[in-house]
């Protein structure tokens, strides 16, 4: 962190300030830092972000919880408390929706309109999307929703939630200015996003790990449209008074087994089909509304050579440093599920 804030620093000019604070735990650290800096917004990223390693055991299990639903408490209740009209954009996702619950209706951004019936005929009502998730890790942004709402009708909060699908990518036009500069990149079974890993699997020649029958479809974003998709939020915050407003931040949905057989076509790479050790629909359908930040400005990255060639040539060289044993997914969704042995040594 250090040397990527001197760099920036080297070559842009502008200083960025690092505090390094849990959020989840220094409630009161947290309140007088609001009260020091005396933002506009928060930008907040700080939650365990992967649904394996949430997975994994009851100890990642509760720290994912733990972690994630005080820390974002926290953030709400310290800025009632410091009296600071703070907005607030969160890094959500796509999972909370869960999986062909909609069938193929598009899913909306954040909310649905339903129809109540009472006996004296139904009433017209805006309700959050029912909450679907698929994971403890995604069981908590669905939890974090419930504490926006809150929030925002008790204490007029302006709050931010972006529903991001799977990002994949490496680098923005910020990072790619210094090598020093570079993003992590998580290739192991637990933190790497299925499009990245299997770029870099390519990259190594290990076979594409698809899960089951890679029927699963999701919904994906390049990492340089996750970070114009914050800047445009910050940008136009709902007013005091709204309920959080619910951006979908994704731009394309892909079935998994198809962009396994884009790589394998492209590389030569064989496609392996592999025990799921997830608990999930084998196959499904997915329709996104997204027409929010269209509306606001972004022009969508799509998959293209170019792009999935950057990811090929970071992963080339940088392969020496993987880890084998890391690269097959062995989280578990319940006790027993199979998974497989490791492919290359
Ligand atoms: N998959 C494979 N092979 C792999 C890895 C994954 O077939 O080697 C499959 C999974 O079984 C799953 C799909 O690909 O069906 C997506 O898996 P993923 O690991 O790329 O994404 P996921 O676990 O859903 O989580 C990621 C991020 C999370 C974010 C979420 C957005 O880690 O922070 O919230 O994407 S979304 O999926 O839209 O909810």
């Amino acid at each position: 962190m250090g040397v990527r804030i001197e760099v920036w620093k080297e070559l842009t000019g502008r200083d960025i300030g690092f505090i390094n604070l849990d959020l989840a735990q220094e409630y009161d650290r947290l309140v007088d830092v609001l009260l020091n800096e005396r933002p506009d917004a928060v930008v907040h990223f700080a939650e365990q972000r992967a649904a394996p390693y949430s997975m994994r055991s009851p100890k990642a299990k509760r720290y994912t919880v733990d972690n994630n639903v005080n820390g974002t408490h926290n953030l709400l209740c310290a800025i009632v408390q410091t009296g600071l009209d703070i907005s607030v954009v969160h890094l959500g996702t796509m999972g909370v929706y869960g999986y062909g619950w909609s069938g193929t209706a598009p899913i909306p951004e954040g909310y649905l309109t339903v129809k109540v019936p009472t006996p004296d005929g139904d009433l017209d009502r805006e309700i959050l999307h029912p909450a679907n998730p698929g994971s403890v890790y995604h069981m908590t942004k669905t939890l974090d929703q419930l504490l926006f709402a809150f929030y925002a009708k008790n204490d007029g909060l302006r709050i931010t939630d972006l529903h991001q699908g799977i990002v994949w990518g490496t680098q923005t036009p910020q990072t790619a200015l210094d090598e020093r500069l570079i993003n992590r990149f998580d290739y192991d079974g637990d933190y790497g996003t299925v499009l990245n890993r299997f770029l870099m699997q390519a990259a190594i020649g290990h076979p594409l790990t698809v899960h089951g029958t890679g029927g699963q479809t999701r919904a994906f974003i390049h990492i340089r449209d996750t970070v114009r998709c914050v800047e445009i939020a910050l940008n136009n915050p709902p007013k005091r008074g709204d309920q959080p407003s619910v951006f979908n931040q994704v731009t394309e949905t892909y079935r998994v087994r198809d962009l396994a057989e884009l790589i394998s076509q492209k590389t030569g790479v064989e496609v392996a089909n592999l025990p799921n050790p997830r608990k999930e629909a084998a196959e499904n359908d997915l329709m996104v509304t997204r027409d929010r930040f269209v509306a606001l400005g972004l022009e969508p990255t799509t998959l293209s050579e170019g792009l999935l060639e950057e990811v090929r040539d970071i992963s080339s060289k940088y392969a020496h440093r993987a880890d084998m044993s890391k690269i097959i997914a062995r989280s578990v969704w319940n006790a027993g599920m199979e998974t497989s042995p490791d492919l290359m040594r």
